[in-house]
């Protein structure tokens, strides 16, 4: 299977090169006996049907399981003997709330694949926390005083706004504590808007968005917590200078929010803090987004800092149920520099001042471990204060839905 994710992902070459760690070393310890361990059970498996180890998150080994072929095998009794009983495995939330990412990482030469969809649902404007009508946003003259020469009020507002996103999460356990990964997304931006003569328009973009990798390093790894430190990185693979004829007639490119990347590479540097207890779990995380340089169009997006705490609470006694609640701060700074292909004076989208903004956001979440290992995780998300520089649509809800296997 590790070479059909190599055709689609030529990027996981580089990890499939990395030796895994444990089948070097003799069984010096539980962990360095993974290997030939893993080998066992997994023999076992195919001749007794139901018990496919290969869908264990390693994260979360799941022991029950491993209870029912040791009754039928010495051996593997053994081999299960040696597996950490910490109280960290064999849970639903050693994985973060859906939106999050980061949390976990995954033991030498395990597999994990995800498919994630979120989508952000934005709906009328606001400047400062003041809510805006259409026609306010229109009238809204912006960053200059009224009446400087040139400046007059917007040709057109957007209105609401959906932004969907689908992503392949794979990682790979490098070390028991290192795991690298790669996010490729597909981005989809549907943006309507009101003329000023009260006629409305749609526009829709949609393509890759810019390519998240990196690696997971457990720099601590206590018997009931862990810190985990992100080094990601964000490649420019979303295009930046797509356009359309919909408001205008003539092609003219897509104002900034409905842009499919950056433009620049951003170092995206995060760490993380998990805490588990009988019932429940908690994480903190505090992650920055940090745009490098200008891109070709001569403008760098805003930083972006999020921090992050939640807390997980397990419905079932075989813990895989879990319900989770989040907060979460979020600064975002303007742009820095301007597209010269972007008139700021049509429309607010155009504005490179008018991208920044605060925004504190609860989450509401539940995660399920299925049977054969799989994991579904979703959550929504609202804003309850957000403050706007300029005049901005703003943010109703968010939702990402995640389904996971390890194997
Ligand atoms: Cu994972």
């Amino acid at each position: 299977m590790s070479s059909r994710l190599l055709v689609i992902f030529p990027l996981l070459a580089c990890f499939s090169l990395v030796p895994v760690h444990a089948q070097e070393t003799g069984a010096a310890s539980p962990s360095d006996s993974d290997g030939p361990v893993v080998a066992a059970i997994g023999d076992i498996d195919v001749d007794e049907e139901d018990h496919d180890h290969s869908d264990h998150d390693h994260s979360d080994h799941d022991h029950s399981d491993h209870a029912d072929i040791a009754a039928g095998d010495d051996e593997v009794w053994h081999v299960d003997a040696w597996h950490e009983h910490s109280i960290k495995h064999d849970r639903v939330d050693s994985h973060a709330p859906a939106f999050l990412m980061g949390d976990h990482v995954h033991e030498a030469g395990e597999w994990m694949v995800e498919y994630k969809y979120a989508s952000m649902f934005m709906d009328g404007n606001r400047s400062g926390t003041t809510r805006l009508t259409d026609q306010q946003a229109l009238d809204f003259i912006g960053t200059v005083p009224p009446g400087t020469p040139g400046v007059t009020a917007y040709g057109a507002t957007p209105i609401n706004m959906t932004m969907q996103m689908h992503m392949i999460h794979i990682m790979r356990g490098i070390t028991d504590h290192v795991t690298a990964y790669v996010m490729p997304m597909w981005m989809d931006n549907t943006m309507d808007h009101r003329r000023r003569n009260g006629t409305y328009f749609t526009t829709n973009n949609s393509g890759f968005g810019d390519l998240n990798f990196g690696a997971l390093w457990r720099i601590y790894d206590g018997c009931s917590d862990e810190l985990i430190v992100n080094l990601r990185f964000s490649a420019p693979t979303g295009d930046i200078d797509n356009v359309t004829s919909i408001p205008t007639g003539s092609p003219s490119e897509f104002p900034y929010p409905m842009r499919l990347g950056h433009g620049t590479w951003d170092a995206r540097p995060a760490i993380t803090y998990r805490s588990y207890g009988e019932r429940h779990s908690f994480g903190l995380q505090g992650s920055f987004d940090l745009p490098m340089g200008i891109n070709d169009s001569d403008y760098r997006v805003g930083n972006e800092y999020r921090a992050t705490a939640w807390l997980s609470y397990l419905l079932d006694c075989e813990k895989r149920l879990a319900a989770t609640f989040r907060i979460e701060g979020l600064w975002r700074s303007n742009y820095v520099g301007a597209d010269p292909q972007l008139n700021p004076n049509l429309i607010s989208t155009a504005d490179p001042d008018m991208r920044g903004g605060d925004y504190l956001n609860l989450g509401y979440g539940m995660m399920y471990m299925l049977r054969h290992g799989g994991r579904l995780n979703v959550e929504f998300t609202n804003p309850v204060v957000q403050n706007l520089r300029g005049v901005q649509l703003e943010t109703d809800w968010s939702f990402a839905a995640s389904y996971s296997k390890a194997f």
